[in-house]
């Protein structure tokens, strides 16, 4: 008999296509993904990959036919059906937005009252509008949201953004965030202890892999005179790591810090004294 596997949807190929693939690719997990693939099995990890649209993906996982699946955030608000939301992925971030025609004089969304307005997300608006106690007429279209004012279909738009040019080039202004979305892992209900196990490894990797692009690892050279002060400036995992130096009065430090400060910490280190700073990319951040 086959040794169990999970099975994972992934989208075909799309603005998620790529950072999913990769995301598995950094947890190790090899398969090939040519073009037309509809189904592969990873060759050394016990996963069964399907490339599917990305709008299918939360009732293939609620179905059954794939356990786990990589998804916008803002599909799995839409869609409704019963999936688990397992692990934010830090890409395809995006906003699903209120967008009006330019020279609107937008004040509050009161605005909206009696408004028609486009959307490929019709559940999404309808319940953001009753909470905010809005009456509106949502117009459900599939794509091509942005024109919808321009040739009189609608009144504004609800769309997903991300840099904000479309709505721009479309003469529409961004009014309201409805929505803020990122990619997640979604599974099933109701997974069996194998698929379970499983899902705990991958889960393992992926957060491996996602601590390690937040950090980076810094090896640098600090005058004794001032080791204290830059040891200080770098928490490291428990503490830095120092090591003296062939010249003497010098020791080599090497430590992880956090992207988020990391300008304003080199910047400080400098400033301390230290010279020859490296700074490299982990692979993966066990913890
Ligand atoms: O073929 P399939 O159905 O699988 O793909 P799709 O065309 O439905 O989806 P795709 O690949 O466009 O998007 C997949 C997911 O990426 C979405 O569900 C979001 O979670 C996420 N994402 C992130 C985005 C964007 N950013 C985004 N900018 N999805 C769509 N857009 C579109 C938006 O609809 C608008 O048309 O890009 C345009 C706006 O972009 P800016 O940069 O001009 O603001
Ligand atoms: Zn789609």
């Amino acid at each position: 008999m086959n040794a169990p596997k999970l099975k994972i949807a992934l989208q075909k190929s799309g603005r998620l296509s790529d950072e999913s693939n990769a995301l598995l690719k950094k947890c190790g997990i090899s398969f090939s993904n040519g073009l037309g693939k509809l189904r592969t099995e990873a060759a050394n990890f016990p996963l069964e990959i399907y490339f599917l649209r990305d709008d299918d993906i939360p009732e293939y996982v609620a179905d059954g036919v794939a356990d786990i699946g990589i998804v916008g955030e803002n599909v799995i608000c839409e869609d409704r059906r019963a999936v688990e939301t397992i692990e934010k992925l830090g890409f395809g971030r995006c906003r699903l937005s209120l967008a009006v025609p330019k020279n609107f004089e937008y004040e509050s969304i009161k605005d909206f009252e009696g408004k028609r307005i486009a959307t490929s997300y019709p559940n999404i608006l309808r319940e953001y509008f009753a909470k905010n106690d809005v009456v509106t007429e949502i117009h459900t279209i599939s794509g091509s949201v942005e024109i919808a004012p321009s040739i009189g279909l609608a009144d504004a738009v609800c769309d997903l953004v991300s840099s904000g040019s479309t709505l721009f080039t479309n003469g529409l202004k961004e009014v309201e965030t409805v929505l803020s979305s990122e990619a997640v892992l979604i599974a099933r209900e109701n997974l069996d202890v194998t698929a379970r196990e499983i899902l705990g490894k991958l889960l393992f990797r992926i957060r491996s892999v996602k601590s390690a692009a937040r950090n980076k690892y810094i090896l640098l050279n600090a005058p004794d005179a001032k080791l204290d002060e830059i040891v200080a400036l770098l928490p490291g995992i428990k503490s830095p790591t120092v090591m003296p130096l062939a010249a003497s009065g010098w020791s080599s430090v090497h430590s992880v810090i956090n992207e988020n400060d990391f300008w304003e910490v080199v910047e400080s280190l400098k400033n301390k004294g230290a010279e020859g700073i490296l700074v490299l990319s982990i692979d993966q951040m066990i913890q």
